[in-house]
């Protein structure tokens, strides 16, 4: 049904109505509210309503003017356009048309340091502005996805029911809840993406640990990862790549894994979650190794370099294929455990940045549906932070660190197996030496101290005693205080 322009009676107006936006619109408008719709291009709004205008009460309205007329007040605008400059222009043609108390949502995948930006030049026009993360694709925000808004408090009162009704739900509870002030929303919706990049690169080593240690066919790995999703690995991601894996190209009779090119892509929100940890000093190397991963399988003109260098001498391919497969299946779990343990820390390292105050145990459980890295194992993660709100590290929690001792054995088979047959594991690999540096009582960052001294008299503690000291290295090499 679609609404007069300029009556006011819109709940919620969605502007920029691509992929993402016509989705979300369809699923406000199904549970019943009104939404006024607005896209710079016309013809995308009329396609909309062409096609689903009788999924519920939309507005159609064709300049911004019109767009705002035709909202309650306050109004809320979400913005789904593409991040960077075009949310800017959009925001800055709202603000000025736009009054005190009014909402402009913004569901695009913005940099939360432009959110953080942004939420400053408009709350001094008295505007509110919520950078929210929205999670799942094209699919969940139909159905339901993850949100993950960020910004004034006070404006979430009027939000936060919509948002928590059209997501997606687990037990009951929402996918949605306020993450925290300006742009905490983005940040976690930025780490979120980040231990996305980490989980997909560790599936992809498990994948071809079984294709080239084990020999097995893109079929039989599909059986390997839908049952291994009936366990404690049961997720989005291991559900999918059962039925990637399975999938035949109709051209070729052939598994359509084996045909696509082996070059990732990425948008970009991984780079940032590496940039933000190197910002603060957080090892995320799980997620760092997925970025490069995905760089180094696009450095074509390396890799054809790349393709004559020796292997050395390769040890034997495991001869126990179903006690390999459960050792891979270990060891991915154990690295998962720690990408997300990283993403936990940098989640908190970013809170205490900002001062966000942020809770991580309402994350997992605004993760645990909706979005791309659901997983059955966040209640876990909900579970340790209830128990522990400052827990320092997943990994220290008891549930997970019992987890891994039981496949810390595994763990290192897969590792060894896959070094001596030259199967680059960087993810898993990294992942148990992050769990092996915490584990290590000293570690060389001693010796890193003194040669920092050595060369720039930048100064060491003891350990024996309290404060700085400096070796006068080029003289007679005595100590003193600093
Ligand atoms: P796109 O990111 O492809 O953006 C297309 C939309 O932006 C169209 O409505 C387009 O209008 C509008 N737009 C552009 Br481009 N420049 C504009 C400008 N200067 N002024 C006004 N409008 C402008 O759409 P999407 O894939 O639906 O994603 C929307 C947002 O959601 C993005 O920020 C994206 O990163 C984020 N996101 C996407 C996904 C996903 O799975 N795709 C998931 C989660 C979040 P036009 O029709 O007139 O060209």
């Amino acid at each position: 049904m679609t609404a007069a322009e300029s009556d006011g009676q819109a709940h919620i107006g969605v502007t920029g109505l691509a992929v993402m936006g016509s989705n979300i619109a369809r699923n406000f408008a199904r549970h019943g509210y009104t939404v006024a719709l607005h896209n710079r291009t016309v013809a995308k709004t009329d396609a909309l309503l062409a096609d689903h205008g009788d999924e519920g009460t939309f507005v159609r309205t064709e300049t911004i003017t019109g767009f705002l007329a035709a909202l309650q007040r306050p109004r809320r605008v979400l913005i789904m356009v593409k991040a960077g400059a075009p949310t800017d222009a959009v925001i800055d043609e709202l603000a000025d048309a736009m009054e005190p108390g009014d909402i402009i949502i913004d569901g695009g995948n913005a940099l939360y340091t432009d959110t953080i930006r942004r939420e400053k030049a408009l709350a001094a026009r008295g505007l509110h502005f919520v950078g929210a993360g929205i999670s799942g694709g094209e699919e969940g925000a139909l159905n339901g996805p993850s949100i993950m808004p960020g910004g004034p408090a006070e404006s979430y009162a009027s939000l936060g029911p919509l948002l928590e009704e059209i997501s997606a739900h687990v037990d009951g509870v929402p996918c949605c809840t306020h993450i925290g002030p300006d742009g905490s929303g983005h940040f976690v919706k930025m780490v979120h993406n980040g231990i996305e990049y980490a989980d997909m690169q560790l599936i992809g080593e498990a994948y071809q640990l079984l294709r080239d240690a084990l020999g097995l066919q893109a079929g039989a790995i599909a059986d390997v990862f839908a049952e291994w999703n009936t366990g404690e690995l049961d997720s989005y991601l291991v559900e999918i790549t059962a039925e990637v894996l399975r999938q035949v190209d109709t051209e070729t009779q052939k598994p359509l894994v084996d045909i696509i090119v082996d070059a990732a892509e990425q948008k970009g929100t991984g780079r940032w979650t590496v940039k933000s940890a190197l910002d603060l000093g957080v090892p995320v190397t799980g997620i760092a190794e997925a970025v490069f991963a995905r760089a180094l399988s696009g450095a074509t003109p390396q890799r054809r370099a790349g393709a004559a260098l020796s292997t050395g001498t390769l040890g034997a391919a495991p001869t126990d294929a179903a006690a390999f497969t459960e050792d891979v299946r270990q060891a991915l779990y154990a690295s998962k455990i720690v990408a997300y343990a990283q993403g936990f820390n940098q989640i908190q390292a970013g809170s205490a940045e900002y001062g966000w105050n942020l809770t991580p145990g309402d994350l997992a459980t605004i993760w645990r549906g909706g979005c791309i890295i659901r997983a059955t194992f966040l209640n876990r993660i909900k579970d340790a932070f209830d128990a522990d709100p400052d827990l320092v590290s997943l990994l220290a929690a008891p549930y997970f660190r019992a987890a891994v001792t039981a496949a810390i054995d595994s763990w290192r088979r897969v590792v060894v197996t896959a070094t001596s047959l030259g199967i680059p594991v960087p993810g898993f690999a990294s992942a148990l030496a992050y769990y092996d540096g915490l584990r290590t009582e000293r570690l060389p960052a001693a010796l890193t101290q003194a040669q920092r001294d050595y060369f720039g008299a930048h100064t060491y503690g003891r350990i024996d005693k309290p404060g700085k000291f400096h070796t006068r290295w080029s003289g007679d090499r005595s100590e003193e205080p600093v």
